[in-house]
C-alpha cells in the first residue's frame, strides 16, 4: 500500500494531537540528545583547540619561562607566542635569571627568539600569564603572587592555571605538548624554503618554531635516548617537514668557549677516582655553567658511574653531580653530604644533582675543610652519610 507524503504528515499531526504526552517526551529526548552532544563536544575538544580558543579570548598575554631557560623552555614559549599571534593575540616572552650556557645562547641567537628578562612582577607586560616548562612562577620579585591563566608543563608539581592546566609528567619535553597543540589544530609545518603564504590552512608552524620545538624535544630527552614516550617521537615526526637542517646544525653544535674546554680538561686532570666514583675540584672559574658541563664529561669516562665536579666563583662553591649508577641517587647524595654545612643547599634527581656552599662564611673556613667536604661527598656516594 502506498501512502502520499502529505497524508503521512497529516496522520502524524493527528497522532501527536491525540497523544500530547508522547510529543512532549519526544521533544525532551531531542533536547537531551542535542544538549548532551554539545557537552560531549565541549569536553572532548582537544587540548590544542581549547588552548587556542583561550588565547583568542585575550588581547595580550605574557609567556613566562623558568629561570635560566633551556631550549625546551624557550621553544615552548616560542610555540605559544606563535599560536597567540595566529589568533590575533599579542604575545611577549619573559625569562627570569640568565641565558649563559653556550647551547642556550646559541639557540636564542640562531632562532632569533624574541624574549626579555624579568626581575620583578611589575615587568610583566600583560595581566594574562602563561607558564611553560614549569608550573609555579619563580625567579623574580613578586613571583609567588602571580596567578597564571594557563600552565603547560611536563615536570611534577602542583602548580595550576586558573583556566587551563596541562601538565603531562610522562612526556619527555614540554615542546612535545606544544607540537601536539599545533597538530590538534591541523597546523601545517612550513618547510624552510617555503613562504607561509604558499601553504593552505588556517594554522601553520613557522619553520623557525618547528626547528625550535624539534630541538627542544632533542635536548630534553638526550637526543631521544631517555625519558621518552611515543608521543615525543610522534611530535618530532609531525614537526620534521618544518625543520631547517641548517639552523638545527648551528644550534646543535655551538662553538664552545676556551674556558669551558679548559675547565673540562682540569676536571679530567684533577679527578680523584675511587672505585667507580670520581670527584674533581676545578678551582676558581669565571663561568659556573662550565661546572655541570665538566660533570657531563667526567661521567663519560670508562669505569666511572658517578661523578661530582666542584668549583668556586664569587665566594660560592658550586657542585654538580651526575650518576648512571642505580646505587647512587645523586640529588640525595649531595643533599646528605651538605646536610649540616652552614648556609649550604643541595639536592636534585637520581641522575643529576647540584649544590652551593657559601665559603666566605666564618663558620666554613675554606680551604681548611675542603678535604672534609670531598670526604663527605665520597662517603655520600658510597651511601655512608
Ligand atoms: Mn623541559
Amino acid at each position: 500500500m502506498s501512502v502520499a507524503p502529505a497524508e503521512v504528515v497529516e496522520r502524524a499531526v493527528a497522532f501527536a494531537r491525540s497523544h500530547p504526552e508522547l510529543l512532549a517526551t519526544l521533544l525532551v529526548v531531542v533536547a537531551v540528545l542535542v544538549g548532551g552532544g554539545y557537552l560531549l563536544h565541549r569536553l572532548t575538544r582537544s587540548a590544542g583547540v581549547r588552548f587556542a580558543s583561550l588565547l583568542s579570548d585575550r588581547d595580550d598575554v605574557v609567556v613566562l619561562t623558568h629561570p635560566n631557560p633551556d631550549p625546551d623552555a624557550m621553544a615552548a614559549a616560542m610555540g605559544v607566542a606563535s599560536l597567540a599571534e595566529q589568533v590575533d593575540t599579542e604575545a611577549t616572552i619573559r625569562f627570569p635569571g640568565q641565558i649563559r650556557h653556550q647551547e642556550n645562547r646559541t639557540f636564542r641567537n640562531v632562532l632569533d627568539v624574541d624574549l626579555e628578562p624579568i626581575e620583578r612582577v611589575e615587568d610583566l607586560d600583560s595581566r594574562t600569564v602563561i607558564l611553560v616548562d614549569h608550573n609555579r612562577p619563580r625567579g623574580f620579585t613578586g613571583a609567588e603572587g602571580v596567578r597564571p591563566l594557563a600552565v603547560i608543563d611536563h615536570h611534577p608539581g602542583d602548580g595550576r592555571g586558573e583556566s587551563f592546566t596541562d601538565v603531562r609528567t610522562e612526556y619527555g619535553a614540554c615542546s612535545s605538548v606544544i607540537a601536539e597543540y599545533f597538530r590538534d589544530l591541523d597546523a601545517t609545518p612550513i618547510p624552510p624554503d617555503t613562504h607561509e603564504s604558499e601553504v593552505d590552512g588556517s594554522y601553520v608552524v613557522p619553520s623557525r618554531v618547528a626547528t625550535g620545538l624539534f630541538f627542544g624535544i632533542l635536548t630534553d630527552t638526550g637526543r631521544l635516548t631517555h625519558g621518552t614516550i611515543p608521543a615525543d617521537f610522534d611530535a618530532s615526526s609531525y614537526l620534521s617537514p618544518g625543520v631547517d637542517e641548517n639552523l638545527l646544525d648551528r644550534i646543535a653544535n655551538p662553538q664552545v668557549s676556551a674556558e669551558v674546554l679548559e675547565i673540562k680538561a682540569t676536571a679530567i686532570e684533577e679527578r680523584e677516582v675511587s672505585g667507580a666514583f670520581a670527584i674533581s675540584d676545578v678551582g676558581t672559574v669565571s663561568n659556573v655553567d662550565a661546572i655541570p658541563q665538566a660533570a657531563d664529561e667526567l661521567i663519560r669516562l670508562e669505569g666511572v658511574t658517578a661523578a661530582i665536579v666542584c668549583g668556586i666563583r664569587n665566594g660560592t662553591l658550586y657542585l654538580s653531580g651526575r650518576s648512571r649508577d642505580d646505587r647512587v641517587h645523586m640529588g640525595r647524595a649531595i643533599k646528605a653530604a651538605l646536610n649540616d654545612v652552614p648556609g649550604a643547599t643541595g639536592g636534585g634527581h637520581a641522575r643529576m644533582g647540584g649544590g652551593q656552599v657559601p665559603i666566605d662564611d666564618g663558620d666554613f673556613v675554606w680551604p681548611a675543610r675542603r678535604a672534609t667536604l670531598t670526604d663527605r661527598l665520597r662517603r655520600a656516594l658510597e651511601g655512608d652519610v
